[in-house]
């Protein structure tokens, strides 16, 4: 009986000692120390042993237990230090490889310049104000001085949503707001900058819709030169202080007399080039002294109060600025496209 004890004693250890897995060394468990285990089933011999053998083969089986359990608990711990080690090395991070870029977005082309007109602005005395897309026929053309029938109301140029409700197609009627709302009690500084939409078909030069900035001044004594002075600060401060300006008559319903702006042409310097189409001038903005008819309707006495007001195109600008060739590419929001001014 000894020597079948100290042979499974052998067989177990080097079983124990090639085990690569704690489900394999559970089984082994129960094979040798288990209640159908093979010690137990030798164990069963002892009622054929004398009084003396019994204890010492007992204490022999007891040992052989004690030796088995111990060598599986101590595998059992090589094998955990082992999974783990692995774990470690499969989740090591090397710290000294290079991070991977984050993508950050950026204020668009477009905000960019709006923001850069309005603080120029701003720094003259102006507030900003903002109000409706969608807005009443009275404010976006009655209040401006165009009356029903008036060509620029026209289906074919104005998106309507009600015969009443439409998209406002200028900013203007934000500063008509203002203006019936301060109803010819206080004088007007302000500008408006804002998206505006017509029926157009799109093309390079043509969207549904764009952004526009205007601005209005209404006090006593605001005289045309008081425009004319604006509008060069202001040009000079955009586009540069080597820049001319000059007026040409123009027709706005809502100003009279009315004006286009033009700024002297940088890339030829008056010679004539692609950008000035050979004329040595570009567009910029038009503007004009606010009609009469457009103070009073708001309350304000035409005698006593005069105003200017303008108006410009941040996507023309931004496409004169930075060589743009397509004012689609403002709105389909292409990060190729955006990316490229982040620093501009
Ligand atoms: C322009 C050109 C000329 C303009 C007029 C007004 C208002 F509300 F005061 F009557 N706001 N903006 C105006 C005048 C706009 O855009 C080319």
């Amino acid at each position: 009986m000894k020597e079948q004890l100290q042979s499974i004693h052998q067989e177990a250890i080097e079983k124990i000692k090639k085990s690569d897995s704690a489900k394999h060394l559970q089984e082994l468990k129960v094979a040798y120390l288990g209640k159908k285990g093979s010690i137990t089933s030798v164990l069963r011999g002892m009622g054929k042993l004398s009084k003396e053998e019994r204890p010492v083969i007992g204490d022999i089986a007891n040992k052989v237990r004690e030796s088995i359990t111990h060598t599986i608990e101590s595998k059992k711990d090589e094998l955990d230090r082992h999974a783990l080690e692995k774990k470690l090395e499969a989740e090591s991070i090397d710290v000294t490889l290079p991070g991977r870029p984050v993508e950050t977005g950026g204020p668009h082309l477009l905000t960019k310049i709006i923001e850069e007109i309005e603080n120029l602005f701003i720094g003259m005395g102006y507030e900003v104000r903002e109000g409706p897309e969608v807005e009443t026929d009275y404010y976006n053309f009655e209040a401006l001085n165009l009356p029903k029938n008036h060509p620029a109301r026209d289906m074919q140029d104005t998106f309507y949503l009600t015969p009443d409700l439409l998209l406002r197609t200028h900013t203007s009627p934000v500063q008509a707001r203002t203006m019936h709302k301060y109803g010819g009690q206080q004088p007007v500084r302000m500008i408006c900058p804002g998206i505006v939409y017509r029926r157009d078909d799109d093309d390079a030069t043509h969207s549904h819709q764009f952004t526009q900035i205007e601005g209005l001044y209404v006090d006593k004594n605001v005289r045309m030169s008081d425009l004319k002075g604006t509008l060069d600060v202001f040009a000079k401060k955009m586009f540069g202080e080597d820049r001319e300006i000059r007026l040409r008559p123009s027709f706005f319903p809502f100003t009279e007399p009315s004006v286009e702006m033009d700024i002297s042409c940088k890339v030829c310097r008056g010679e004539g080039c692609s950008v000035c189409k050979n004329t040595g001038w570009i567009e910029i903005l038009g503007a004009g002294m606010v009609h009469p008819k457009v103070l009073s309707m708001a309350g304000y006495d035409p005698e006593i109060y005069t105003g200017f007001a303008f108006g410009m195109g941040p996507d023309r600008i931004a496409m004169l600025k930075y060589g743009v060739n397509d004012i689609r590419q403002f709105y389909m929001n292409d990060v190729r496209f955006l990316q490229q001014y982040h620093k501009a």
